[in-house]
C-alpha cells in the first residue's frame, strides 16, 4: 500500500512513535449499523473506554479519499450525519480513493487499514460471515478472507446473531482463523451471550491472548485471529427471545428482495424497530465491552 494514502491524525501517529497501545475501529457501524445521533454517541463512548484502559483510539474511515486513521470530533460528526458514505469493504475500498469519496470501513476494510498503519488489535461489534440461506444466495462476508489473510487480533461479540453461526464457524475453520471464546466456553451471538455453539478454543486472560499472538507471529503463520467476548449479562437479550425476531426480519428481507450490502444494515435496522430499541443498546453496550479488552490487550502488548 502507498503510505501516502494514509492520513494519520496527530495523536495516532504519536501513539506509534511512542509505541503505545493503539486500538482500531471500524466506522461502518457508524454510517450503516445506528441512527443517529446514537451512532454518534456510541462512537465517541467507545473511543472513551479504549481511553480509559490508557490505550489510543484510531476510528477509521475513507474521508475525501484519504485513508483516515484517527477522527477528530468534527470528522466523526459529519460522518455520523452523512447522508450517503460508500459501504467499503476489500473490493471497494479502491473506488472511494479514486472518486475521493467519504466511505465507511467494514470490519475486513479497518482491518486492512489498521494493519498499513502498524495497528494490530481492532474492536467491532459483530463481524459480518455466512448468512442464513447462504447456500442459494451465496452470502458470505468478505470480512472471513480477510480474517485469513490480514494480521491483526479482532476483538468482537461473535458473528452477528441474524448470521448462520454454524456455517460461518466452519468457513473460519477452513481459512484457518482461530476462533476464541473469552472467559466461556461457548461462542457469544452478539445480543446473546450463549449461541449454543462451542467455541473451538477458550481463553480466560488477557495474558493468554497475549501468548497466543506471540506463538502465532513465532509460527509465522499470518493471518488474524477472532476473540468473542460475551455482551455484559445485564444487558443481553437471551438468544429464545432473539431468535424470533431474527427469524421475522430475515423473512421480511428475502420477501422485499434486500441483497448485496444491503442485506446487513437493513437486518440490524428492522431488529431496532422489533425489539422497540432494545437491540440497539445492546449493541452499544457489546462495542464498549469490546473496546475495553481491546484497550487491554493492546497495552498488554506493549
Ligand atoms: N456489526 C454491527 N453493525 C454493522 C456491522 C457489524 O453491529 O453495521 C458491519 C461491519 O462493518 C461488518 C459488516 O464488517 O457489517 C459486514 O457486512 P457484510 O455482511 O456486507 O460483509
Ligand atoms: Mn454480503
Amino acid at each position: 500500500m502507498n503510505h501516502s494514502l494514509l492520513n494519520i491524525s496527530p495523536e495516532v501517529q504519536s501513539a506509534l512513535d511512542q509505541r503505545r497501545g493503539i486500538v482500531a475501529l471500524e466506522s461502518t457501524i457508524i454510517t450503516h449499523g445506528m441512527p443517529f445521533p446514537e451512532n454518534r454517541d456510541t462512537a465517541l463512548a467507545v473511543e472513551q473506554a479504549v481511553r480509559e484502559t490508557g490505550a489510543v483510539p484510531a476510528t477509521i474511515a475513507v474521508l475525501d479519499g484519504r485513508l483516515s486513521v484517527g477522527l477528530t470530533g468534527e470528522e466523526l460528526e459529519s460522518l455520523s450525519n452523512v447522508d450517503q458514505a460508500m459501504k467499503l469493504s476489500r473490493a471497494d475500498l479502491a473506488m472511494a480513493i479514486a472518486r475521493k469519496a467519504v466511505g465507511s470501513t467494514t470490519v475486513a476494510a479497518t482491518m486492512m487499514i489498521a494493519h498499513r498503519a502498524g495497528i494490530n488489535v481492532f474492536a467491532t461489534g459483530g463481524i459480518g460471515g455466512v448468512h442464513q440461506g447462504a447456500e442459494h444466495s451465496f452470502d458470505i462476508s468478505a470480512d472471513l478472507q480477510e480474517l485469513s489473510r490480514t494480521p491483526v487480533t479482532v476483538i468482537c461479540a461473535g458473528a452477528k446473531a441474524i448470521l448462520d453461526l454454524p456455517k460461518t464457524l466452519e468457513v473460519l475453520e477452513t481459512l484457518g482463523v482461530p476462533v476464541l471464546a473469552y472467559q466461556q466456553d461457548n461462542l457469544p451471538a452478539f445480543w446473546s451471550r450463549d449461541s449454543g455453539l462451542p467455541a473451538p478454543l477458550r481463553v480466560d486472560t488477557v495474558a493468554e491472548i497475549v501468548a497466543f499472538m506471540q506463538a502465532r507471529r513465532d509460527l509465522d503463520v499470518g493471518g488474524g485471529v477472532l476473540v468473542t467476548n460475551p455482551v455484559p449479562a445485564e444487558q443481553e437479550i437471551a438468544s429464545q427471545i432473539m431468535q424470533g425476531f431474527i427469524n421475522q426480519a430475515v423473512q421480511e428481507a428475502t420477501a422485499a428482495g434486500i441483497t448485496g450490502k444491503a442485506v446487513t444494515p437493513w437486518l440490524l435496522g428492522r431488529l431496532v424497530e422489533l425489539t422497540d430499541g432494545r437491540s440497539l443498546t445492546t449493541n452499544q453496550a457489546l462495542i464498549k465491552n469490546n473496546a475495553t479488552l481491546a484497550g487491554q490487550l493492546a497495552v498488554a502488548l506493549t
